[in-house]
């Protein structure tokens, strides 16, 4: 057991903050790293020392792996965390870290090497008798057999990178007639977005849920899964809202899913937090679909029902102590819902609307957690991942947190740029959500940006006539609602969503 003294953070942001908050609170001093772009960013000013890694792009800081090992070999640092994007997945950096005689807070290099190729992961899973879509267990070679195997299956079908995950190089194909053109394509696209071509098949399961479930291993061979998030409310592969638990599963069903989550994991001799993602279809079948090896941006949802600080049992695992509970131990505490907060434009495709945050207010109330890297007057950096912040609402009942998280939402206050604080709000009034008979097709069926549109010349005229009103009630001393009505005037366009 090697106790860790000081920490070096390998990213930037919420994340940065969120670690470095549980390293201090475990006396374990922090070092920053940042871009030129970073300088006067909160997990810089948050850290004991920082030190500064190269130019904005993350291709020449974020990124570069030796440039990080030797800040933290410079700074005396005996671990690293990647948090989640940047390096968090990449094996070689895992290795790297090591061979400098230093802790990776995370899985062993080859466990993520393991699961970053997902017919690896497929064959792993299916020694443990996991459920796994039907399709190929080898990359596609032959392609007349491949047909053979698609009208076995049944079409559509689905052509996925080995390499890919997060939904990037998936091809669906309807037809036969389709086949060897979508097939050549995704082919192509692997080739050049991972450098690796192997692509295989599955069954499309169309409407699918997305369930995930928390897994946490040590280094002693014990592995327990901490429930399921579900995620199934996202656009683009980009997840917007994560929950925790799923409302579809029965305590029978989630036993079934947390020992397949759990076995998953033994299948890779996996230690420290990892994510096993699963499909469910209409008839809650499961289907184990690839893991993730970092800390999620949506594991706050699951701090909120365990009431464990996941990065406090990273770092423990890390430094080689057991888990501190068993599977028995452990039970769920209420309901928690996550939105996410980018700085993107709903009514323009959600492409992101960089600015400066004019008036930043964060809600607050009893069971509200902000994640955020930001304060007012900043600017959203164009270099990096659009998401200003991570609101987490937490209640005894989904109902409560629903009503929650809309409350919250109401007393959020940003402008200066476009957020998808009304999108959010929007699907929590949703009637299909509401009832919990929703899936990943939630924002394509339901959502125009139609129902968030404001009329921006009323506003305007209604913000004037309050203005014109203040202006004689300044005269004979305003009462201090009606002034309360003009600093809030971005909530008028909000309410305007009911
Ligand atoms: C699927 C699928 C349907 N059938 N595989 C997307 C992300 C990547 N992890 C796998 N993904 C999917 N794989 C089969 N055989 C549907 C998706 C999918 C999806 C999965 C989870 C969350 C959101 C999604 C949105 C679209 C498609």
């Amino acid at each position: 057991m090697k106790r860790i003294k000081k920490l070096l953070v390998a990213n930037r942001g919420e994340i940065a903050l969120r670690i470095m908050r549980s390293a201090r609170e475990m006396g374990i001093q922090t070092v920053a790293v940042f871009s030129q772009a970073d300088r006067n960013a909160l997990h810089v000013r948050f850290a004991d020392e920082a030190i500064c890694i190269g130019p904005p792009a993350s291709s020449q800081s974020y990124l570069v792996m030796n440039k990080i090992i030797e800040a933290a070999l410079e700074a005396n640092a005996d671990a690293i965390h990647p948090g989640y994007g940047f390096l968090s997945e990449n094996e070689n950096f895992a290795a790297e870290v090591k061979k400098a005689g230093l802790i990776f807070i995370g899985p062993s290099a080859e466990s993520i090497e393991l699961m970053g190729s997902k017919l690896a992961a497929k064959t792993a899973a299916a020694k443990f008798n996991v459920p796994l879509v039907p399709g190929t267990a080898e990359p596609i070679s032959d392609i007349p057999q491949a047909k053979k195997i698609a009208s076995e299956i049944g079409y559509p079908i689905l052509i996925k990178a080995s390499a890919g995950g997060g939904g990037k190089g998936m091809r669906v194909v309807n037809h036969e007639a389709e086949f060897e053109e979508q097939m050549e394509r995704a082919t192509s696209e692997a080739m050049s977005a991972f450098g690796d071509g192997a692509v295989f098949i599955e069954k499309y399961v169309t409407q699918p849920r997305h369930i995930e479930f928390q897994i946490f291993g040590d280094q002693h061979g014990n592995v327990v899964h901490l429930f399921e998030r579900e995620c199934s409310i996202q656009r683009r592969h980009q997840k917007v809202i994560e929950e925790a638990p799923s409302s579809i599963l029965t305590p029978e069903l989630r036993a079934k899913m947390g020992k397949a989550a759990v076995d998953v994991a033994k299948s890779a001799n996996y230690y420290n937090a990892g994510t096993v993602e699963f499909i469910v279809d209409e008839n809650k079948n499961f289907y184990f679909l690839e893991m993730n090896t970092r800390l999620q941006v949506e594991h706050p949802v699951t701090e909120q029902i365990t009431g464990f600080d996941l990065v406090k049992l990273q770092i423990k695992i890390a430094e080689g102590e057991k888990l501190p509970f068993q599977q028995e131990d452990l039970s769920i505490h209420g309901h928690a819902i996550e939105v996410r907060v980018y700085a993107e434009d709903p009514n323009n495709n959600f492409l992101p609307d960089i600015g400066t945050l004019k008036t930043y207010r964060r809600p607050q109330g009893h069971g509200i957690r902000v994640d955020d890297g930001f304060e007012q007057g900043m600017a959203i950096p164009f270099y990096y991942d659009p998401m200003i912040a991570k609101m987490i609402c937490h209640d005894e009942t989904r109902e409560r947190a629903i009503e929650k998280t809309i409350r919250a939402i109401d007393e959020y206050e940003i402008t200066g740029l476009e957020t998808t604080l009304g999108f959010c709000k929007f699907v929590m009034k949703h009637e299909a959500f509401r009832s919990g008979d929703f899936d990943t097709k939630f924002v394509e069926k339901y959502f125009k940006p139609e129902f968030l549109e404001e009329k921006s010349v009323e506003d305007e005229e209604i913000i004037a006539s309050i203005l014109a009103t203040q202006v004689v009630n300044e005269s004979k001393t305003a009462p201090l609602k009606t002034q309360h009505n003009i600093t809030t005037s971005s909530n008028w366009k909000k309410n305007r969503n009911n």
